[in-house]
Parts: structure tokens; sequence; C-alpha cells
């Protein structure tokens, strides 16, 4: 296979997964866990130094990073979700870098300190610190979404909704953030309902 994906279904290797069955390419799933039993192991380290799932190894290449592998991938690959323009190239950057940088930490943040954390460790005040900061950022693309067809980019579907997916699910355990946000709840709904989103989300049975 050209494509080997390393990660597992309950990582962030999910947005790579969701990227190739959009894109509709083959790859080989190689089961790597995140941490010391996984993807820390010194075969895996030599492939990404990071520690991190997910990483690829497409025809020789390797990659790390998930948002920056699918959009590689959809560089590679073409079709509707990849950029039809140099110009929707950048604002597919432009996006990605703000789902990263503006969203993630934030999300990120308050999923910890509801879900992730063993109970004991989790901080209220961190949730509400995390919520505050990413109002701002969710209020620029709801205005966004109801401006622009309800996509991120072209009006339609693209690898740049998928990364931005990644961050913003991040929120599903804190509703509150969302509850006045109809045009990133109906753009949720409409990304989460494709077939190779739900493919996606099967291997980890949601
Ligand atoms: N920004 C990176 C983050 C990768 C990342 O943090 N992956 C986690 C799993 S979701 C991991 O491998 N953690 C294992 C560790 O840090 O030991 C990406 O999007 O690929």
């Amino acid at each position: 296979m050209a494509l080997k994906i390393y990660g597992i279904p309950r990582s962030r290797a999910i947005r790579t997964y969701w990227a190739a069955y959009e894109l509709g390419i083959d790859f080989e799933m190689v089961e790597v866990a995140p941490g010391p039993d996984g993807s820390r192991l010194p075969e895996f380290m030599a492939l990404n130094p990071n520690g991190h799932v997910p990483f690829i190894v497409d025809d020789g290449v390797v990659l790390w990073e998930s948002m920056a592998i699918n959009l590689y991938l959809a560089r590679k690959h073409g079709g509707a979700v990849a950029a039809s323009s140099l110009a929707e190239e950048g604002q597919m950057l432009s996006w990605t870098a703000w789902a990263l940088s503006a969203v993630e930490p934030h999300a990120a943040q308050a999923m910890y300190h509801t879900f992730m954390l063993p109970e004991p460790e989790r901080v209220p005040g961190k949730v509400s610190e995390a919520l505050a900061a990413v109002a701002a950022p969710l209020a620029v693309f709801e205005a966004h979404l109801a401006a622009h067809g309800g996509y991120a980019v072209g009006r339609r579907f693209t690898m740049a909704d998928l990364n931005i997916y990644g961050a913003i699910f991040y929120l599903r355990f804190t509703p509150q953030a969302l509850a006045d946000k109809p045009a990133i709840a109906a753009w949720m709904a409409a990304c989460r309902d494709r077939p190779a989103a739900k493919r996606a989300f099967a291997l980890r049975g949601e």
C-alpha cells in the first residue's frame, strides 16, 4: 500500500482516516497508540520525533501533524475537497492555521477539564477560562459561515472544514459554547453526516 497511516481511531488520526475516505484513497492502518507503549517507542520516534500520532509514510514521504497531512493529501489527490485555485489553497491554509491556533488549544482545555482528566484533576475554572478564550474565534466562524454558504472555503465542504471540525469537535463536552451558534451547529451536522465522516467515526464505534 502506498499510504500508511500510523495511529488509532481514538486519537487525532481520526482526522486523517476521514481525509483519506473523503479522497477515496486506499491506505494501510498501522495501529500505534499514543504514548510510551506506542508512539514514543524508538521505531516510531524515528519517524515522528515528536512522539505523536498521527504520522504517515506515503511512497517514502514521512509527514506528521494531522492537519498538514490532510492538506498534503488533498493537494496530491485533488477533487472537490481540495483547493481549486491558489486563492482557495491560501484560504484553506488560513482556516487550518486558525483552527490550530485560535480554537484547538482552548477547545482541548475545555474537553480535558470536563471529560478527559481524572475527576480529581479537573478544574472548573479552566473550563470557563477556555470557553471565554474561544468565544471570539467562534463568533468569527459563525459570521463567516452565515455569509459564505455554510462552509469555510468555496461554498462547499473542503479539507479546511474537516480540519476545523477536528478542533471544534472537542467542544462537544461543553455544548454551551455553541448554544448561540446556529450556523456552526448546522455546519457540524453537515460535516458529520458525510459518508466519509460516518465511515471514519464508525472505526471508534460512534
Ligand atoms: N498537533 C498534532 C498533535 C498530535 C498529538 O498530540 N497526538 C496525540 C494523540 S491525539 C499523541 O500522540 N500523544 C502521545 C504522546 O504525547 O505521548 C497533530 O494534530 O497531529
